[in-house]
């Protein structure tokens, strides 16, 4: 399997995010990215490509051209008003509010956010294009006959809508991913979020559409981050009705309550028929991580990549979170090296 990687990622450096009510040390770190590329290295996996540029058609196919504009120039703004700290937002248009755009800075912020656990930084926007960028060529790579691919992906994406960003996300790798190979000739695309955060940023960009099946399986929202999406009675809307399938799961979730739920979504799947499967590769299922709990071990990951190969399509794996840093890499190719050896 080859791996798409770009260390452009590194430019998104973000220092101290806002966690239990304090600044602390921001866990969505390159180091994560950095010794995930060493282990597919060293596992041997196969070669590992630069990006091609993404084109700007693409990444509208996904997210608001005014959102875009935003992110592409806010820390320009933000620094003219001699401000070289990240920036985290304040406040929001909940309901009983009005989503009117504002003039000022902070304002448009929170407008285009979601979580205030999010450092914007200097280098934010160029990282997230460079992971739009892995996203889209590693697509490209299952358009040209491929069986599948590693999007090493950073920063990760998920949570990112069609408007705001938000849970460590910009751009949404995922969803410009999907978007490609359905440029490329796809009718159907099916996304399974193995992260332990619910996708509601792939989620609500595909909640419409009949030709994009959205599934995941994560932490309830009643008790996890991001609190709210990701209930089992979310089924899509319009043409979307019954393309999307949630699996809120207990905390403390081990192997064979997870299968129980990825063998669900992956019968839902196959009935859906995709030209194309794209598996959103969160690693905050392991049991180490630092700020989740379910209780996957490193020697379940082959078992799920396993079966993730039994479905026999073309398959393209997204990086998204994972935040174990040391175990990261090998847990990334254990789920890799399942898939091709199933
Ligand atoms: C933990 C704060 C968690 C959001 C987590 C986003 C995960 C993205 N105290 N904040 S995969
Ligand atoms: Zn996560």
């Amino acid at each position: 399997m080859k791996t798409v990687y770009s260390p452009a990622h590194a430019g998104h450096l973000p220092r101290l995010e806002l966690s239990d009510g304090k600044l602390v040390p921001a866990v969505e770190i390159p180091a994560r990215a950095e010794i995930v590329l060493r282990a597919v290295a060293s596992a041997g996996l196969g070669d590992i490509l630069a990006p091609a540029a993404i084109d700007d058609a693409l990444l509208a196919r996904v997210h608001a051209p005014d959102y875009l504009e935003f992110l592409a120039g806010f820390w320009a703004e933000w620094s003219a008003m001699e401000r070289d700290w990240d920036a985290l937002p304040l406040a929001w248009a909940v309901p009983g509010l009005r989503r009117v755009r504002p003039r000022d800075i902070d304002g448009r912020l929170s407008y285009y956010s979601f979580d205030a656990g999010t450092p914007l930084t200097a280098g934010t926007w160029n990282a997230a294009r460079a992971g739009a960028s892995v996203a889209a060529t590693a697509a490209g790579l299952l358009a040209d006959g491929e069986a599948s691919a590693f999007a090493l992906c950073r920063p990760p994406g998920h949570h990112a809508a069609g408007d705001f960003y938000g849970g460590y996300c910009f751009l949404n790798n995922a969803a410009i991913a999907a978007e490609r190979l359905i440029e490329r000739g796809a009718g159907r695309v099916a996304i399974l979020d193995l992260d332990y955060h619910h996708g509601n940023g792939t989620q609500a960009i595909f909640y419409r559409r009949g030709d994009v099946f959205f599934s995941s399986l994560h932490a309830d929202p009643r008790d996890e981050y991001p609190f709210f999406l990701g209930h089992a009675d979310e089924t899509g809307e319009g043409n979307g009705v019954g393309t999307t399938a949630n699996y809120p799961l207990a905390l403390g979730t081990d192997l064979p309550a997870y299968l129980q739920a990825l063998d669900d979504a992956l019968a839902r799947i196959a009935a859906f028929g995709p030209d194309a499967l794209v598996v959103s590769l969160g690693m905050d299922t392991y049991e180490h991580d630092p700020i989740s709990k379910f209780k996957l071990k490193t020697a379940d990951y082959p078992t799920i990549g396993a079966r993730l190969a039994a479905l026999k399509r073309p398959t393209l794996f997204v990086m998204e979170g994972g935040y174990a840093v040391d175990a990261l890499g090998q847990n990334v190719v254990a789920v890799l090296s399942g898939f091709e050896n199933g």
